[in-house]
């Protein structure tokens, strides 16, 4: 993913005002198969890749959403830094996407993005994003519930990227991207994939 993606994920952010806080936890659905990878953080790091190098990712049994461990991201002073996962889907369209995660975040900076970006590619090329981030100082956990794509072609792949986001770009006139580092945790990251049910046929006149 490069800049240009996130700005135009940020943008969307920012469209979009998420009612986060007291968020219902979604109900994962019976037979649900989450197909993230180490999704809940409990194997470690185990799936997941990061950048840049100077990022810090650990596995952190201090703060977890789910289970006992979390993962706890920070950044170096005034560089992006992100988990990602690249997961592969088989299933035939239409279908539909659902995600959902847990966040929290500690740090001094209110204009760096700390939030999770869902991106779908289907088998016809097109690209569908979703990003949704926390306000700075979140140091409760928070859930965007549950989110969901429909993909009428084949899905090809999600890319679930973890993010702590700050470029110069999202900082207001005369403030440069910060001087201080943010954490992040993230846990209970899912994505499930469900064939889309046909609408009920209308009933004869
Ligand atoms: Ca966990």
């Amino acid at each position: 993913m490069n800049l240009n993606t996130v700005a135009r994920n940020l943008l969307i952010a920012t469209l979009w005002s998420p009612g986060f806080v007291g968020a219902e936890e979604p109900k994962p659905e019976a037979g649900a198969v989450n197909h993230v990878l180490n999704g809940g953080f409990e194997d470690g790091l185990n799936g997941w890749e990061v950048f840049p190098a100077s990022a810090r990712a650990a596995s952190d049994s201090q703060w977890a959403h789910g289970g006992t461990k979390s993962l706890k991201l920070t950044n170096l002073k005034g560089v992006s830094s992100r988990m990602w996962q690249t997961i592969r889907l088989e299933e035939d369209g239409p279908v539909e996407i659902k995600f959902s995660c847990w966040m929290r975040r500690a740090g001094t900076d209110p204009y760096a993005q700390v939030g999770i970006d869902f991106v779908v590619h289907a088998q016809d090329g097109s690209v569908k994003a979703y990003w949704w981030a926390i306000p700075g100082g979140t140091k409760e956990w928070a859930c965007n519930s549950t989110k969901t794509f429909t993909v009428n072609e084949s899905a090809e792949s999600v890319e679930v990227y973890l993010l702590i986001y700050c470029a110069d770009a999202i900082y207001p006139p005369g403030k440069k991207a910060a001087a201080t580092s943010e954490t992040a945790w993230f846990d209970d990251v899912v994505v499930t994939v469900a064939k889309k049910r046909a609408p009920p046929e209308t009933q004869g006149k």
